[in-house]
């Protein structure tokens, strides 16, 4: 496949389309990888270890020795372990790559959360699907474009070799127009459709929050480290929320944020009377469009 990780290629738009999911390889440096990983490892202590049970939901070929391990609340970290979450967040690379795929305006619904766990950590039984219908995630296409109304961005801090479990999908369900059968969201049955994507630390993936996906059991000798960003579409909203301003949605500390990143935490709506910025991006920067309604 071709990438131009300053935009999109024609051919990531297709893949998209096609799968509905995108893993853009080798964004992150071995620099900025240890970044992440550094204030991770400082603020583990805080992390939640769900129960044994909680995601699989009782399908035997999910089920594992323990839940998995997470954490969020990176954004308002310390100014040492926020810094590398913030510059995540609106990185060239997705902004570029959300534009096209969400629409302009997008933003972030929830998140970021690491997704973690040791060898034998249980899967999470497979969720979304084009039908029933999904209001605030659902996948169109008009005219060219693709409205995805919800995206989520995972950046991969440690390699999923094959058979390592972790992200698991069924490319093209963001398509679907059928039930999906209850064997493929449990593995019992799922007729070879389920593909578990190889990616190496440092490449970031894209995917729809329609199509049908889960976790596989983690079954590598080393852990597994996923930070994944929940974006929406501007008129979508998935967490719900009263509030519509960063500072009244998420505290204070986010007036200290550069304009790039205040532009993605607004909440949804698209009748802002001119309070809102939109992020455009040549790959290489990101920066703010005012867009003067
Ligand atoms: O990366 C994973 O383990 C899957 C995450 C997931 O299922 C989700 O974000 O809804």
């Amino acid at each position: 496949m071709r990438y131009e990780h300053h935009q999109v290629s024609a051919e990531e738009m297709y893949f998209f389309d096609l799968r509905g999911y995108l893993v853009v390889p080798g964004i992150l440096g071995s620099d900025e990888i240890d970044a992440v990983n550094r204030a991770l490892d400082a603020k583990m202590s805080d992390a939640v270890t769900l129960e044994a049970g909680s995601l699989s939901g009782g399908a035997e070929n999910l089920t594992g020795d323990s839940g998995r391990t997470q954490i969020t609340g990176m954004l308002g970290w310390e100014p040492e372990h926020r810094a590398p979450f913030r510059r995540l967040l609106v990185h060239p690379v997705v902004v570029s790559r959300l534009n096209a795929f969400t629409g302009r305006g997008f933003r972030l619904d929830h998140g970021p959360l690491l997704i973690s766990g040791r060898k034998g950590a249980e899967g999470h039984r497979l969720h979304g699907s084009g039908e029933p219908f999904g209001q605030s995630v659902t996948y169109h296409q008009q005219n060219g474009r693709i409205y995805c109304r919800g995206v989520t961005v995972a950046w991969q801090l440690a390699d999923c070799g094959p058979g390592d479990g972790g992200f698991a999908i069924v490319p093209g369900s963001h398509k679907t127009r059928e039930p999906t059968p209850d064997d493929v969201r449990t593995l019992n049955d799922d007729m070879g459709l389920v593909e578990q994507p190889v990616m190496r630390a440092g490449d970031v993936l894209f995917f729809a929050e329609t199509a049908t996906h889960g976790t596989l059991p983690w079954q590598a000798d080393h852990e597994r480290r996923s930070v994944l960003y929940k974006y929406a579409a501007r008129g979508a909203a998935r967490a719900v929320g009263k509030y519509f301003t960063p500072e009244d949605r998420l505290g204070d500390w986010t007036k200290e944020l550069t304009p790039e990143q205040q532009a993605v935490l607004y909440g949804p709506g698209v009748h802002h009377g001119g309070r809102l910025t939109f992020l455009d991006s040549d790959g290489e920067k990101a920066w703010v469009v005012n867009t003067g309604t």
